[in-house]
């Protein structure tokens, strides 16, 4: 299908961002500093926080200051054509409205509002593309989920299946149908996940959105580019459509402490050698708990969005 991933294909450069619970904790639980990359927080490796735990941070999560207007022109005054935000990263939280869980921003949460709606509006007024990032193998706080609970809040034991079939499949179909049109779904580390429920993910995909793609790490070879690793800025060419993942300091999830922030030079360099290679390339932001950008990212994508502007590709 030619007209699928439009942007992608065209455009070459997008805004990733990882936003959730795991913000608003900053890479800190319980008054101790973990160094690592801040969304995997709750993981063992680094504080190990038990999902019944985790889940209450919800209640901490009231990000009032987040202005959807603000994202979007930040990402076309970088000349960025696309946005692609976490909409449930491993940890489980669903930034949306969600009828299958009540772990959501508009549920669980002071805020009560469905954050994503607004992004995706925000996007369609200033045409923006717009897209979602969606963990469809994790799920840490999910009974059944890989890295989950291996049972349920009576005590009984719940397979992968279930967590596929009232929360994963269902998620999907709640993000490929509400939000309008829809650039890519970017599914990430389907680890040993079973061929037939990527197969199952692809094809509502395609039934909902017709012209998004599907991430490379949907898995099994089923999606329609491939994403080299995490952070990886290639020194050759790559067959087929590819992307590289970056982020703008150390951590995708927002960590106190981070503050290894790229210059624009060092972005516009790895952006070039990015697409002068046939790829695209998306940088990471981590906006705070609050809702706010970090002011250090907001000023190295606009200095380094005056040059890439100089010479617009429309
Ligand atoms: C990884 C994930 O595990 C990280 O948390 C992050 O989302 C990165 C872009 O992909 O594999």
């Amino acid at each position: 299908n030619s007209l699928r991933g439009k942007n992608f294909i065209d455009g070459n450069y997008a805004m990733f961002i990882h936003w959730g619970l795991y913000s608003q904790l900053a890479n800190k639980w319980k008054g101790k500093t973990y160094y690592g990359i801040g969304e995997w927080l709750m993981h063992k490796d680094l504080a190990g926080v038990p999902a019944d735990e985790y889940m209450e941070v919800a209640k901490d999560f009231n990000p009032t200051k987040f202005d959807a207007d603000a994202f979007v022109s930040l990402a076309k005054n970088a000349g960025m054509k696309y946005i692609i935000i976490t909409s449930k990263h491993h940890d489980g939280f669903a930034m949306f409205d969600t009828k299958v869980s009540d772990f959501n921003v508009v549920k669980a949460t002071p805020y009560g509002k469905d954050l994503m709606k607004q992004l995706a509006e925000a996007c369609k007024k200033q045409e923006m593309g717009f897209g979602f990032y969606y963990s469809h193998n994790q799920d840490w706080t999910e009974p059944g989920g890989n890295g989950g609970p291996k049972t349920n809040a009576k005590g009984e034991a719940v397979t992968f299946d279930d967590y596929f079939k009232n929360k994963c499949l269902p998620q999907v179909i709640e993000l490929t149908k509400n939000y309008g049109d829809i650039e890519l779904i970017w599914f990430d580390t389907p680890g040993n996940m079973p061929k037939k429920y990527v197969e199952e993910l692809v094809q509502v995909v395609r039934k909902y959105q017709p012209k998004a793609l599907v991430s490379g790490r949907a898995g099994h070879g089923l999606g329609d580019y491939t994403t080299l690793g995490d952070m990886e800025i290639p020194n050759k060419n790559h067959e087929g459509l590819w992307e590289t993942v970056d982020v703008i300091n150390d951590s995708w999830g927002y960590a106190w402490y981070d503050q290894n922030w790229k210059t624009p030079k060092d972005i516009l360099e790895r952006l070039i050698s990015t697409v002068a290679r046939g790829g695209t390339y998306m940088v990471n932001i981590g906006p705070k708990g609050d809702g706010t950008i970090p002011i250090q990212s907001t000023k190295a994508l606009l200095n380094a969005g005056k040059w890439i502007k100089k010479y617009p590709n429309v």
